[in-house]
C-alpha cells in the first residue's frame, strides 16, 4: 500500500523508532512541534480513528497501553503531555493511517481548535 506509515512499518522508510510491539510501533514525528513528539500507530492500516471498529477491542487496548508506555519512555508520563488524533481533512489529518500524537516536553498552549 502506498502509505507513508505502512512504509515505515515495513522498514522501507527510515524513522526514529521509540517503541515496538507485535502490532504497534511508535516513532518520532518528522515535524516535531515540541521537544517531545511521538507518533503511536497500529502496524495494520486503518485510515483514521473512525475507521478502527470497536470489534478490534484487543488492538484498542494495546494502543492504550502503548501510548502509556511511550509517554513513560519519552519522559512525559508524569510531567504532562497532549494526546491528539486528527480525524479527517477538516481536522488537519495529513497522513491517512491512524496515529496518535504524544506531545510534550514544554508547557503547551491550551488550543482546542
Ligand atoms: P496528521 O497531520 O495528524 O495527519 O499528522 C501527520 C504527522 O506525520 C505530521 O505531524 C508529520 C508526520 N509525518 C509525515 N510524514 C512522516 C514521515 O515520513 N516520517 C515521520 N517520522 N513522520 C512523518
Amino acid at each position: 500500500m502506498d502509505c507513508v506509515f505502512c512504509k515505515i512499518v515495513r522498514g522501507e522508510l527510515p524513522a526514529k523508532k521509540l517503541y515496538e510491539s507485535e502490532r504497534i510501533i511508535a516513532f518520532e514525528d518528522i515535524n516535531k512541534v515540541a521537544p517531545v513528539h511521538a507518533l503511536v500507530i497500529p502496524k495494520a492500516h486503518y485510515d483514521s480513528f473512525i475507521a478502527l471498529p470497536d470489534t478490534e477491542s484487543e488492538l484498542i487496548v494495546e494502543l492504550h497501553r502503548a501510548i502509556q508506555e511511550v509517554a513513560r519512555l519519552i519522559g512525559v508520563a508524569d510531567t504532562g503531555f497532549r494526546l491528539v488524533t486528527n480525524n479527517g481533512k477538516t481536522a488537519g489529518q495529513s497522513v491517512f493511517h491512524l496515529h496518535f500524537h504524544v506531545i510534550g516536553g514544554r508547557t503547551l498552549e491550551l488550543k482546542m481548535g
